[in-house]
């Protein structure tokens, strides 16, 4: 049976929003629309001269890739013209930008629109998260914005790679869809996604290995006695969808450069910690549970552990101390 994602969407609006008139699953669409923007110029970046720098440099102090620059206009272009949006964020802008219905709106909108975009010139799978909450009562702007991951009603990514997936969840379990570019249809592929309990990977960029907490070394000494392999693409979205599918461990530790960790709160953590949990995995950030972190700003770091119940649950025991 072919289950196209807008089809999913209605279904899992009917079945657990039942109050959403639409509203959701029109946001969600305006999402899968926008990612097929972003997948069709990446499929053709070479081609499009669009490779290579934009010339700006974003919040991050990063150089903006052009496909960056295109990926966070498709975004902001289609969900601020779909109803009930209230607030988009985005790593691409500073501060959060308010959509003038906010007085009726009821969602806020947190993006990473190109994660791993230092792939983007050595063609290594890149991917797009994003992150959907409701928006409270009287709340408006950036206060809407910082909430705990635990209040997200929906979050998942894609990842364009050799094809192009997109995850997501409503809290009712994690889905997944290919993108068929004959007739531009995500296709449901993974019905039910459950992360394995325990896997053989474990993903750390070990080149930062000397300046990690002691117990995160202590650990992934272990995990080598242990004969686990290592895979790190340094493209979060990819490195999670291995994990998901296969099991085991990522980890962006403290570093000497990042005392904080490098990977965002709100738009990469928090939506990967809310499909790792539906998935039967974890996320920490090495002493609480990501979900559970009350943010203070839209772009603030964390330390990420995320993968199976098992090894992540073993890592957690040591870094709490
Ligand atoms: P490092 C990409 O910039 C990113 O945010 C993630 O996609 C990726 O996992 C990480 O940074 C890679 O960081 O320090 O290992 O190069």
């Amino acid at each position: 049976m072919i289950i196209t994602v807008q089809q999913h969407i209605l279904q899992q609006q009917a079945a657990h929003f039942p109050g959403a008139r639409g509203s959701f699953s029109s946001l969600l669409s305006g999402l899968t629309l926008a990612t097929k923007m972003i997948q069709a110029q990446i499929r053709r970046a070479g081609l499009l001269d669009i490779i290579g720098s934009a010339g700006a440099t974003n919040v991050q102090g990063e150089t903006q890739q052009k496909l960056d620059v295109f990926a966070n206009k498709a975004l902001l272009d289609c969900l601020g013209s779909r109803e009930k949006v209230a607030v988009l964020a985005s790593e691409e802008n500073e501060e959060p930008v308010t959509i003038d219905q906010s007085e009726v709106g009821e969602y806020v909108i947190v993006f990473d629109p190109l994660d791993g975009s230092s792939n983007i010139d050595v063609n290594v799978s890149i991917g797009t998260i994003f992150s959907i909450m409701q928006r409270p009562d009287g709340v408006h702007g950036i206060e809407a914005v910082l909430q705990p991951g635990w209040k997200q009603v929906a979050a998942g990514y894609v990842v364009y790679g050799p094809s192009s997936i997109f995850v997501y969840s409503t809290g009712h379990g994690v889905f997944g869809f290919t993108l068929d570019p004959a007739v531009g249809a995500y296709l449901l592929c993974y019905e039910n996604m459950k992360m394995p309990q325990s896997g053989n990977y474990y993903s750390v960029n070990e080149g930062y290995s000397e300046s990690f907490p002691k117990p995160y070394r202590d650990y992934i000494g272990t995990l080598k006695q242990r004969g686990y392999s290592s895979r790190y693409i340094g493209s979060l979205v990819a490195d999670f969808h291995r994990t998901l599918l296969k099991g085991g461990i990522y980890m962006y530790p403290p570093t000497q450069s990042h005392k904080e960790g490098k990977l965002r709160l709100l738009y990469e953590a928090n939506p990967l910690a809310f499909l790792a949990e539906q998935a039967g995995g974890m996320a920490v950030d090495g002493k609480q549970r990501i979900l559970d972190i009350q943010p203070t700003g839209i772009h603030q770091r964390t330390p990420l552990i995320i993968g199976s119940r098992n090894e992540v649950e073993e890592l957690w025991g040591m870094t709490r101390g």
